[in-house]
Protein backbone atom coordinates (compact mmCIF):
# COMPACT_ATOMS: atom_id res chain seq x y z
CA UNK A 1 0.00 0.00 0.00
CA UNK A 2 1.07 3.60 -0.72
CA UNK A 3 1.22 6.14 1.68
CA UNK A 4 -1.46 8.70 0.98
CA UNK A 5 -0.28 12.23 0.79
CA UNK A 6 -3.36 14.37 3.25
CA UNK A 7 -3.87 18.05 2.95
CA UNK A 8 -4.91 20.02 5.76
CA UNK A 9 -7.37 22.41 5.28
CA UNK A 10 -8.41 22.16 9.00
CA UNK A 11 -7.20 25.95 9.03
CA UNK A 12 -9.21 27.33 6.84
CA UNK A 13 -11.34 29.11 8.96
CA UNK A 14 -8.77 31.83 9.82
CA UNK A 15 -9.98 33.51 6.05
CA UNK A 16 -13.61 33.25 7.77
CA UNK A 17 -13.73 33.99 11.57
CA UNK A 18 -11.77 33.83 14.41
CA UNK A 19 -12.42 30.26 15.93
CA UNK A 20 -11.98 26.75 14.37
CA UNK A 21 -15.51 25.86 16.11
CA UNK A 22 -18.25 28.10 14.73
CA UNK A 23 -20.28 30.01 16.78
CA UNK A 24 -23.51 28.04 18.01
CA UNK A 25 -21.87 24.49 16.86
CA UNK A 26 -20.85 21.95 19.29
CA UNK A 27 -18.10 19.45 18.49
CA UNK A 28 -18.71 16.04 18.12
CA UNK A 29 -17.33 12.86 17.52
CA UNK A 30 -20.28 10.98 16.13
CA UNK A 31 -21.35 11.13 12.36
CA UNK A 32 -24.83 12.36 12.28
CA UNK A 33 -27.07 11.43 9.22
CA UNK A 34 -29.19 13.78 7.88
CA UNK A 35 -31.40 13.20 4.70
CA UNK A 36 -34.82 14.12 3.07
CA UNK A 37 -35.32 11.17 2.59
CA UNK A 38 -34.59 7.31 2.05
CA UNK A 39 -30.95 6.24 0.76
CA UNK A 40 -31.37 6.16 -3.71
CA UNK A 41 -30.73 2.97 -5.10
CA UNK A 42 -27.37 3.14 -7.02
CA UNK A 43 -25.91 1.02 -10.39
CA UNK A 44 -22.50 1.62 -11.05
CA UNK A 45 -23.04 0.07 -14.45
CA UNK A 46 -25.68 2.84 -15.30
CA UNK A 47 -24.79 5.79 -13.16
CA UNK A 48 -23.19 8.69 -15.27
CA UNK A 49 -22.06 12.04 -13.89
CA UNK A 50 -23.13 14.65 -16.47
CA UNK A 51 -21.11 18.54 -16.44
CA UNK A 52 -23.57 20.77 -18.71
CA UNK A 53 -24.81 24.39 -18.91
CA UNK A 54 -22.36 27.58 -19.06
CA UNK A 55 -19.36 24.90 -20.31
CA UNK A 56 -17.36 24.33 -23.89
CA UNK A 57 -17.55 20.82 -23.40
CA UNK A 58 -20.49 18.84 -21.54
CA UNK A 59 -19.42 15.74 -19.86
CA UNK A 60 -21.03 12.61 -19.22
CA UNK A 61 -18.55 10.21 -17.39
CA UNK A 62 -18.98 6.55 -16.17
CA UNK A 63 -18.17 6.00 -12.42
CA UNK A 64 -14.97 3.82 -13.83
CA UNK A 65 -13.91 7.40 -15.79
CA UNK A 66 -14.79 9.62 -12.87
CA UNK A 67 -12.26 7.78 -10.52
CA UNK A 68 -9.35 8.28 -13.47
CA UNK A 69 -9.64 11.69 -12.91
CA UNK A 70 -6.85 13.31 -10.81
CA UNK A 71 -7.35 12.84 -6.84
CA UNK A 72 -6.68 14.47 -3.60
CA UNK A 73 -7.46 13.30 0.30
CA UNK A 74 -7.54 16.12 2.65
CA UNK A 75 -8.42 16.66 6.43
CA UNK A 76 -11.28 18.87 6.83
CA UNK A 77 -14.17 20.03 9.57
CA UNK A 78 -17.64 19.06 8.81
CA UNK A 79 -20.67 21.51 9.71
CA UNK A 80 -24.01 21.00 10.36
CA UNK A 81 -26.57 23.71 10.35
CA UNK A 82 -28.63 21.98 12.91
CA UNK A 83 -25.65 22.81 14.99
CA UNK A 84 -22.90 19.87 15.12
CA UNK A 85 -19.42 19.68 13.93
CA UNK A 86 -17.60 16.66 13.28
CA UNK A 87 -13.63 17.66 13.29
CA UNK A 88 -10.41 15.86 11.30
CA UNK A 89 -12.86 13.82 8.67
CA UNK A 90 -10.45 12.96 5.99
CA UNK A 91 -12.15 12.50 2.69
CA UNK A 92 -10.37 11.27 -0.48
CA UNK A 93 -11.91 12.66 -4.07
CA UNK A 94 -11.77 14.90 -7.37
CA UNK A 95 -11.25 18.49 -6.62
CA UNK A 96 -14.06 21.07 -8.08
CA UNK A 97 -11.83 22.92 -9.91
CA UNK A 98 -10.31 19.71 -11.24
CA UNK A 99 -13.30 18.23 -12.70
CA UNK A 100 -14.46 21.92 -14.02
CA UNK A 101 -10.80 22.52 -15.82
CA UNK A 102 -12.15 19.38 -18.03
CA UNK A 103 -15.27 21.00 -19.28
CA UNK A 104 -14.11 24.48 -19.78
CA UNK A 105 -16.10 26.11 -18.21
CA UNK A 106 -17.23 29.30 -19.92
CA UNK A 107 -16.50 32.96 -19.24
CA UNK A 108 -20.10 33.74 -19.06
CA UNK A 109 -20.99 31.13 -15.98
CA UNK A 110 -21.61 32.89 -12.47
CA UNK A 111 -22.83 29.95 -10.50
CA UNK A 112 -23.28 26.23 -10.24
CA UNK A 113 -26.22 23.41 -9.58
CA UNK A 114 -25.46 20.54 -8.03
CA UNK A 115 -27.83 17.42 -8.56
CA UNK A 116 -28.35 13.86 -6.56
CA UNK A 117 -29.85 10.72 -7.20
CA UNK A 118 -32.21 11.21 -4.44
CA UNK A 119 -33.61 14.65 -6.22
CA UNK A 120 -31.73 17.18 -3.77
CA UNK A 121 -30.04 20.00 -5.26
CA UNK A 122 -28.39 22.67 -3.78
CA UNK A 123 -26.49 25.93 -5.26
CA UNK A 124 -22.92 27.87 -5.28
CA UNK A 125 -21.71 30.89 -6.95
CA UNK A 126 -18.72 29.59 -9.00
CA UNK A 127 -16.04 31.51 -7.55
CA UNK A 128 -17.25 29.37 -4.06
CA UNK A 129 -16.67 25.90 -5.95
CA UNK A 130 -13.90 27.03 -7.67
CA UNK A 131 -11.47 26.12 -4.81
CA UNK A 132 -9.61 22.76 -4.30
CA UNK A 133 -11.27 21.72 -0.56
CA UNK A 134 -14.22 21.66 -2.74
CA UNK A 135 -14.48 17.91 -3.12
CA UNK A 136 -16.26 14.36 -5.00
CA UNK A 137 -15.43 12.19 -2.54
CA UNK A 138 -15.97 8.60 -1.96
CA UNK A 139 -13.79 7.44 0.75
CA UNK A 140 -13.97 9.05 4.00
CA UNK A 141 -11.41 7.98 6.68
CA UNK A 142 -9.70 5.68 4.65
CA UNK A 143 -12.91 3.29 4.10
CA UNK A 144 -15.42 3.93 1.13
CA UNK A 145 -18.20 6.31 1.77
CA UNK A 146 -21.46 4.81 3.76
CA UNK A 147 -24.21 4.79 1.23
CA UNK A 148 -25.99 6.93 4.03
CA UNK A 149 -23.44 9.62 3.80
CA UNK A 150 -23.89 9.99 0.22
CA UNK A 151 -22.05 6.87 -1.16
CA UNK A 152 -20.56 6.30 -4.01
CA UNK A 153 -20.32 10.06 -4.75
CA UNK A 154 -20.59 13.19 -2.50
CA UNK A 155 -19.81 16.73 -2.48
CA UNK A 156 -18.07 18.48 0.44
CA UNK A 157 -17.94 21.94 1.29
CA UNK A 158 -15.75 22.98 4.14
CA UNK A 159 -16.20 26.02 4.09
CA UNK A 160 -20.04 26.26 4.16
CA UNK A 161 -22.50 24.09 6.14
CA UNK A 162 -22.93 20.78 4.56
CA UNK A 163 -26.17 21.17 3.53
CA UNK A 164 -24.24 22.82 0.42
CA UNK A 165 -22.45 19.48 0.00
CA UNK A 166 -25.17 17.22 -2.19
CA UNK A 167 -24.93 13.11 -0.85
CA UNK A 168 -25.34 11.11 -4.32
CA UNK A 169 -24.38 13.83 -6.24
CA UNK A 170 -24.79 12.69 -10.24
CA UNK A 171 -24.46 16.44 -11.76
CA UNK A 172 -23.45 19.63 -12.47
CA UNK A 173 -24.91 22.68 -14.14
CA UNK A 174 -23.49 25.77 -14.57
CA UNK A 175 -25.33 28.62 -15.45
CA UNK A 176 -25.40 32.13 -16.14
CA UNK A 177 -27.88 33.01 -13.30
CA UNK A 178 -28.04 31.98 -9.79
CA UNK A 179 -30.53 29.79 -8.78
CA UNK A 180 -31.67 27.95 -5.75
CA UNK A 181 -31.52 24.24 -5.30
CA UNK A 182 -34.05 22.18 -2.67
CA UNK A 183 -33.25 23.80 1.25
CA UNK A 184 -32.31 27.02 -0.54
CA UNK A 185 -35.32 27.85 -1.57
CA UNK A 186 -37.25 26.47 1.68
CA UNK A 187 -35.41 28.67 4.13
CA UNK A 188 -32.00 27.76 4.77
CA UNK A 189 -29.36 30.49 3.60
CA UNK A 190 -28.11 30.60 0.29
CA UNK A 191 -24.81 31.30 1.27
CA UNK A 192 -24.62 29.22 4.50
CA UNK A 193 -21.18 30.46 5.87
CA UNK A 194 -20.71 28.51 9.29
CA UNK A 195 -18.43 31.96 10.72
CA UNK A 196 -21.35 34.20 10.26
CA UNK A 197 -23.85 31.74 10.88
CA UNK A 198 -25.70 32.07 8.37
CA UNK A 199 -28.01 29.65 8.68
CA UNK A 200 -31.15 30.97 7.43
CA UNK A 201 -32.43 32.92 4.15
N1 LIG B 1 -28.62 14.27 -1.96
C1 LIG B 1 -28.74 14.82 -0.75
N2 LIG B 1 -27.68 15.49 -0.27
C2 LIG B 1 -27.75 16.07 0.95
C3 LIG B 1 -28.92 16.00 1.73
C4 LIG B 1 -30.03 15.28 1.20
O1 LIG B 1 -31.10 15.15 1.80
N3 LIG B 1 -29.88 14.70 -0.05
N4 LIG B 1 -28.96 16.62 2.96
C5 LIG B 1 -28.00 17.72 3.18
C6 LIG B 1 -27.93 18.13 4.56
S1 LIG B 1 -29.20 19.12 5.15
C7 LIG B 1 -26.84 17.87 5.36
S2 LIG B 1 -26.67 18.52 6.91
C8 LIG B 1 -25.78 16.94 4.90
C9 LIG B 1 -25.72 15.81 5.90
O2 LIG B 1 -24.70 14.93 5.55
P1 LIG B 1 -24.58 13.60 6.41
O3 LIG B 1 -25.88 12.87 6.36
O4 LIG B 1 -23.45 12.84 5.78
O5 LIG B 1 -24.27 14.02 7.83
O6 LIG B 1 -26.03 16.43 3.60
C10 LIG B 1 -26.61 17.35 2.70
N5 LIG B 1 -26.66 16.74 1.40
MO1 LIG C 1 -28.35 19.84 7.33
Amino acid sequence: MSVTDVTDVTDLYRKFGEERLPPGQRETSAFPVLSKGTVPDWDPDEWEFTVTGAVEEELSLSWEEFRELPTRTQRQDFHCVTGWSRFDCEFTGVSFPDLADRARVRDDAVHVMFSALDGYTTNLPLEACTREEVLFTWELDGKPLPREHGGPLRVVTPHKYAYKGAKWVDGIEFLTEPERGFWEKRGYSNTADPWNEERYG
